[in-house]
């Protein structure tokens, strides 16, 4: 999935609904993202939903788009045992690839503070783990470098990407807030230079000016677009409402509005059976 040429651009969802969005908007790559599915259930995203939680939203989005999905599996929700049925559980759900990313449980979301990263040779057993518990051989186990998040700085990142490579990861994260690239590209250009032929994905949330095909010169095969769907969605809802709330009538936003129309398409109302009159079982075609 990540190994062709080229960079997949990858949109965030939080439900089936904006999976769909995203894919009829041409991305090529689904996130199920933790922060989005903790907003969209309105909890906090620090290890707060369950494993079985997060699993249903991938699920939804699974049925509801064709894309590849990776999804978001904080550090993994437990120890090595935990990791293995994850795993199962996920393959069995058709979810693609998850990322599994190097913090101590309680995880805190990633532009928050008090990060306390894993192990790396505990997290590299996980990594070992997760991969010998994959039934297929296509499911992608992507793991998530916080090194530059929690302030342990580049050569940490280097090394422990290295470390679970070793111990089989499909692909590697590394996870930046700086406001511009110039971390994504150091690590770029050092991750190469080590010859490994591992993906590399990134989540340009603070560093968004950069393009994603500025990403993927500098050597990026997988931009994530993690938070930008539920916080468009929010503050669009958030602006109607209050402008019905203002007016005691949604005429001024009509136009603002998906039409009933436009919605029924989208959720394949067009497509319920039983709403025309039972013709009988439609006689086979006439042999010749
Ligand atoms: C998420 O979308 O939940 C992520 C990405 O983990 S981030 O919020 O950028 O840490
Ligand atoms: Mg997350």
């Amino acid at each position: 999935m990540l190994s062709g040429p080229g960079y997949l651009r990858v949109m965030g969802a939080h439900d089936g609904l904006t999976a769909m969005l995203a894919e009829n908007a041409g991305f090529e790559a689904i996130w199920a993202g933790g922060l989005g599915i903790s907003a969209a259930a309105r909890v906090a995203d620090a290890g707060l939903l369950t494993m079985t939680e997060f699993l249903n939203a991938a699920a939804q989005m699974r049925s509801a788009c064709g894309l590849p999905i990776i999804a978001d599996v904080d550090g993994g929700f437990g120890d090595v045992n935990v990791i293995r049925r994850m795993v199962q559980l996920y393959e069995q759900a058709g979810i693609d690839a998850i990322c599994i990313e190097d913090k101590q449980y309680p995880k805190r979301n990633s532009f928050r503070d008090g990060h306390q990263l894993e192990d790396p040779g505990a997290f590299a057993q996980k990594i070992a783990v997760a991969k010998a518990a994959q039934r297929g051989t296509d499911f992608v186990v992507v793991a998530r470098l916080e090194s530059l998040i929690a302030g342990a700085g580049m050569d940490d990142a280097l090394s422990r990407a290295e470390l679970y490579h070793d111990a089989g990861a499909d692909a590697v994260l590394i996870h930046s807030r700086a406001s511009h690239a110039d971390e994504i590209r150091e690590f770029c250009d050092r991750w190469q230079r080590t010859g490994r032929d591992v993906p590399v994905l990134c989540v340009p949330t603070t560093y968004a000016s950069v393009t994603a095909r500025e990403l993927g010169e500098m050597g990026i095969s997988g931009v994530i677009y993690a938070n930008q769907a539920i916080r468009t969605s929010t503050k669009a809802v958030a602006e109607a409402l209050a402008s019905i709330a203002k007016h005691d009538s949604s005429a001024a936003i009509e136009s603002e509005m998906t039409t009933l129309g436009e919605l029924f398409e989208m959720i394949g109302m067009n497509d319920v059976l039983g709403d025309e009159p039972w013709q009988g079982v439609p006689e086979p075609a006439a042999k010749h």
